[in-house]
């Protein structure tokens, strides 16, 4: 079987992605968007990964979606509203037996991914690793962060985390992968959303702290509810220390509302709010604050699915 790493997206977390394995000598091929993209990639001579103030460049090779070799192992770094859809062009090229990596956050997406995909192996991914880009095709990292790994359908690891290790990816495998899914996106559903109501850095919840702890009584309960009742254990004892360990940064989702960006509200509150339904929960809290956010997203212009 070819060990080739396919990468779809070449945004912050697919550089990032790609650059290392590069660097440690994998195979490695981007697919990015359509014929512009891909010339725009070529000209600019490969991508940067930016580390301590250090750029690196790598010549990785690149193609379209429609290039015709046969892919055996994806790693799919679009965001969560694309990945479906991405995921779908590429499926005639899908080997038997192919292994995707899922980075996307929040919940929802994985299983539309999988439905478009159903021959292949979809690994769930939660990375807490930040990168972010200032210019395209130039990804800047911070160094720090996490990659947990795992396949609800099938306990055993797959035979490439080595290369993970090979090229420096800090990441364990788990069998529980969706209740690190789950606690992931109560943390983000408690702080994210209010940050961009409140229009503050993490920090400023603490001046909300009633409003939190709320949220998280709700999202406890719904925990408890889903099946995920680990994800729950002191859910508020941890949200005040991320927003305490994080004062000072803008969260995810307020930077995407404060550039113009389409957030992935779907797949966390939103997610939230269907599975609490889907269960016979009033959770009359999380369904205001998601209310509210699909209005202060619909009066910016922005999509709220
Ligand atoms: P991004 O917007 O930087 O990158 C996504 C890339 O996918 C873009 O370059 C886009 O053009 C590309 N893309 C979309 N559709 C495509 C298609 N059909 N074919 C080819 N390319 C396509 O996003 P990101 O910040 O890297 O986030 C990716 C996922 O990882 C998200 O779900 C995000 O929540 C999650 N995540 C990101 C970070 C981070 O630090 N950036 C950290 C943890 C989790
Ligand atoms: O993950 C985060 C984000 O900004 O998306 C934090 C703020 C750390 C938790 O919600």
């Amino acid at each position: 079987m070819s060990s080739t790493w396919h990468i779809l997206g070449a945004g912050s977390l697919g550089s990032l992605w790609a650059c290392r394995l590069a660097q440690a000598g994998k195979a490695v091929r981007l697919i990015l968007r359509d014929p512009a993209r891909l010339h725009a990639y070529e000209a600019a001579g490969g991508l940067s990964l930016v580390h301590n103030g250090q750029a690196q460049r790598h010549a990785i090779p690149a193609e379209t979606a429609d290039a015709g070799t046969p892919i055996h192992r994806l790693l799919v770094a679009c965001k969560a509203y694309d990945a479906p859809a991405a995921v779908a062009q590429l499926a005639p090229r899908l080997a038997r037996n192919a292994e995707l990596v899922l980075l996307q956050n929040g919940l929802g997406s994985q299983d539309e991914v999988a439905s478009q995909v159903p021959h292949a192996r979809c690994i769930f991914a939660s990375s807490t690793e930040g990168a972010f880009r200032e210019a395209d095709w130039q990804v800047n990292f911070a160094g720090h962060g996490f990659n947990w790994l795992g396949d609800p359908a099938n306990p055993l690891p797959p035979d490439w985390l080595d290369d993970l290790t090979d090229a420096g990816i800090p990441h364990q495998w788990t069998p529980d992968i969706l209740t690190r899914l789950w606690r992931k996106l109560a943390l983000n559903c408690a702080i994210n959303p209010l940050t961009v109501l409140h229009a503050c850095r993490n920090g400023g919840l603490a001046e909300h702290h009633c409003e939190v702890a709320t949220l998280c009584a709700e999202l406890a309960e719904l925990l408890q509810h889903c099946g995920q009742p680990e994800a729950a254990t002191d859910l508020q004892v941890e949200v005040e220390r991320v927003i305490q360990a994080t004062a000072a940064n803008y969260s995810s989702m307020y930077q995407d509302v404060r550039q113009g960006r389409r957030t992935e509200i779907h797949y966390l509150l939103g997610h939230a709010c269907r599975v609490a339904a889907r269960h016979g929960r009033h959770l009359a809290h999380l369904e205001r604050l998601h209310r509210r956010l699909v209005e202060h997203l619909n009066a910016r212009g922005l999509p709220s699915d």
